[in-house]
């Protein structure tokens, strides 16, 4: 491939509701472009894009794909994005590097949760961008009552460029509405506009040169005086209007049956910026606070958006270019981690092929071998003109599962395979769970952390299971108590002989676990106190009720005897275990459960459901604020009620839903759900 200029670099992402067609899509175009020789398919597990077994096996995309093309004396990176919600990582990296959008809507699903959202990502982040229906050769599609539903969704200004010729099975072509001819067939080629559309096409037109020419004043008066318009003038107006959000060009396609798929990469070029055109920067200097504005120039400044990790290849980085170049055998600048960075291998991506190339350019995409310590988020740029992009912004991983190894000879690699399963997927978090000994995984959800498993199978041969993590109880007292315990042993020679007693008393929640010593007299001698002391605090591991850790509890060490031949460390430490446990007994024990808050972000039509549901898990709503279209619902419930929160608020707002959630203290659990709770323990003991 040539080298491009960023003027003449696109980097664009293809965004929907899952199953959409984006796959399907850029397939074509990669075919069309002449970037492949062959058409693949997403049901035959052949496309460019999806070539991860994992997407093979399910017929959908799991990760970010690059797809270079070039068209028209433009290079294209097609960033092709899952678009099942599990996988929103994958759209925030792309996103971040992309300089516009193209929306893909289903003609026959129409407007879907997913589309709501990839919509509401592009809104926030300004994000150029074009909406194209597709599977238009399905029978009972209707463009028009497409377009409608988009419009009252979306807004007037999401304007068709373009109407199909046919309908279903007769959808043969494109009309495009600037030039007013027809394209028909995979060629595109040129044809009249059938006599039956004609009138529908003008009427078409005319909304749209009438909303493009508001961008800019000279053309709207003469507009209004009947003046002439050229296309050339129409496009660079929509072309602007689309830079700034004002107008949302609407295209028609049919993937599969590649009808349209060439129009929508003259689109592609003609109305979402390039590189050039885009890449003015807001950056942090490196070392203050001070935000500034960076131009392109002649200094290195790339981002790091994606990292993958195998075990035949490496590391790779995926590296957007905004200023300079960066050059292969060369040092570089990471001002995240404060070290310079050797640069090997350069690559330019193409799928899952990598060619090598000793430069990537500016506004360009490309991926460097074997990083010793950059991660995704990280900029690379020059010492002396140091500057830090923004990082991305991960969606929260607040669906948890404890992972385990199948098998015994893999519980020592799984050690080394999660942090670079980590590395490579930034909204998937790890964590140790030192109460529960568990190795805990985050994720978005279900779907995400069994793509993960699969994929640690995979790549690094190591068989995980994922269990529903365990609960951290604790056990508490609720009643000031006295116990006492003698541990006396007359078995001929050394006898043994210890004696303590103690108080129990209960705590406020959050205090811990205290041990005061108040013998005074000697009626123990100095040297058992720690003793006692040891015996007491290894007791407290493991409650009465269900083994679970003893916290909240005050215990004084008041009196005591003591043998002078027969008393012993060992005889001493049962007695502090064993008065600490009738101690627990008499103390009316129960259990405590950790209790978490939330902060539910969901549609106001939701939020009667979702206080209801919050209610029946034992929760309490603690307030609510409303939020434009969304209310804020904070809320406080038991972790065991919430740990699939993650798949009921999806179902409970079709997917509209997002929460985040934190500890926030101890509670005592209810008398009937605490029976279940050690009834389970204790089978599990068994
Ligand atoms: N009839 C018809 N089917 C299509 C068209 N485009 C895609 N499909 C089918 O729709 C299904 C999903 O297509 P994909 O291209 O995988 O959609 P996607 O948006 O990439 O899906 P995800 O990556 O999972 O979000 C596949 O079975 C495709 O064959 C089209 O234009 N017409
Ligand atoms: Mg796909």
């Amino acid at each position: 491939m040539k080298v491009y200029t960023a003027e003449n670099i696109r980097n664009i992402i293809f965004l929907s509701h899952y199953g959409a067609g984006k796959t399907s899509i850029t397939e074509t175009m990669l075919f069309n472009s002449g970037s492949t020789k062959r058409l693949g398919n997403v049901t035959e597990g052949t496309t460019v894009s999806d070539y991860d077994p994992s997407e093979v096996e399910h017929n959908m995309s799991v990760g970010l794909s690059i797809l270079p093309l070039e068209w028209k004396g433009t290079k294209i990176n097609l960033l092709d994005a899952p678009g099942y919600a599990d996988f929103l990582g994958e759209v925030k990296s792309a996103m971040r590097v992309s300089t516009g959008s193209v929306i893909v809507i289903d003609a026959i699903s129409g407007l879907e949760v997913g589309t709501e959202k990839v919509w509401e990502y592009t809104e926030l982040d300004n994000l150029p961008k074009l909406i194209v229906i597709n599977k238009l050769d399905r029978e009972n599609t209707d463009f028009a009552g497409s377009v409608e539903i988009i419009k009252t969704k979306f807004g007037a200004k999401c304007l068709p460029v373009q109407l199909p010729i046919g309908v279903g099975g007769e959808f043969k072509g494109i009309i495009d509405l600037i030039t007013m001819r027809g394209f028909e067939g995979t060629n595109s080629t040129e044809i009249d506009i059938p006599e039956s559309l004609l009138e529908q096409a003008q009427s078409f037109r005319e909304k749209l040169v009438e909303a493009a020419v508001e961008i800019d004043d000279e053309l709207v008066e003469r507009y209004l005086e009947g003046g002439d318009i050229s296309n050339d003038e129409v496009i660079m107006a929509i072309k602007k209007s689309t830079k700034s959000g004002s107008i949302v060009p609407i295209f028609a396609c049919s993937g599969l049956h590649n009808c349209g798929v060439n129009l929508l990469l003259n689109g592609i070029c003609d109305y979402l910026p390039s590189s050039g055109e885009i890449d003015v920067l807001k950056t942090v200097v490196s070392g203050s606070d001070e935000r500034s504005e960076v131009t392109p120039n002649s200094k290195l400044v790339g981002f790091v958006f994606k990292t993958t990790a195998d075990q035949f290849t490496g590391k790779i980085s995926y590296l957007r270019i905004y200023s300079g170049s960066i050059n292969s055998n060369s040092q570089v600048w990471n001002p995240n981690k404060n070290i310079t960075e050797r640069i090997g291998q350069l690559f330019t991506l193409f799928g899952k092929n990598q060619s090598s190339v000793d430069q990537i350019n500016a506004g360009d995409i490309g991926a460097i071998a074997k990083l010793s310590s950059t991660a995704t988020g990280d900029t690379l740029c020059t010492q002396e003109e140091s500057v830090v992009l923004d990082g991305i912004v991960f969606p929260e991983a607040n669906y948890n599962m404890a992972v385990e190894s199948k098998t015994k000879t893999d519980l020592d690699k799984i050690g080394t395979v999660l942090p670079r399963i980590c590395e490579e997927d930034p909204s998937l978090k790890v964590q140790r769970n030192s109460e529960t000994r568990e190795t805990i995984m985050s994720g978005i959800g279900d779907h995400h952390l069994e793509m993960v498993k699969e994929r640690i199978q995979r790549k690094f041969g190591v068989g995980v299971v994922l269990k529903t993590p365990k609960i951290a109880y604790k056990e508490t007292i609720s009643i000031t108590t006295k116990a006492e315990h003698k541990h006396k042993k007359q078995s001929g020679g050394h006898g043994q002989f210890g004696h303590v007693l103690l108080q129990l008393e209960p705590m406020p929640r959050g205090s811990g676990f205290e041990f005061v010593n108040k013998i005074v007299g000697g009626a123990i001698p100095k040297n058992y106190i720690p003793v006692v002391e040891k015996g007491v605090t290894e007791a407290k591991a493991a409650g009465v009720l269900a083994g679970f850790p003893v916290d909240d509890v005050k215990v004084t060490l008041y009196d005591g005897s003591f043998h002078p031949v027969d008393s012993s460390d060992i005889a001493f430490k049962i007695s502090g275990a064993q008065a600490l446990k009738k101690g627990l007994q008499l103390g009316q024990s129960v259990l405590l459960e950790p209790v978490m808050n939330i902060n539910v972000i969901v549609p106001n039509t939701n939020t009667g459901d979702i206080m209801g549901d919050i209610n029946t898990k034992r929760g309490r709503v603690l307030g609510m604020e409303p939020n434009g279209e969304n209310s804020v619902i904070q809320a406080q419930a038991p972790y065991s009620e919430l740990i699939k929160y993650a798949i009921d608020l999806k179902s409970m707002t079709q997917g509209r839903g997002s929460f985040n959630i934190e500890f926030s203290h101890y509670d005592e659990v209810p008398q009937h759900t605490s029976k279940k709770i050690i009834d389970e323990a204790t089978v599990e003991k068994d």
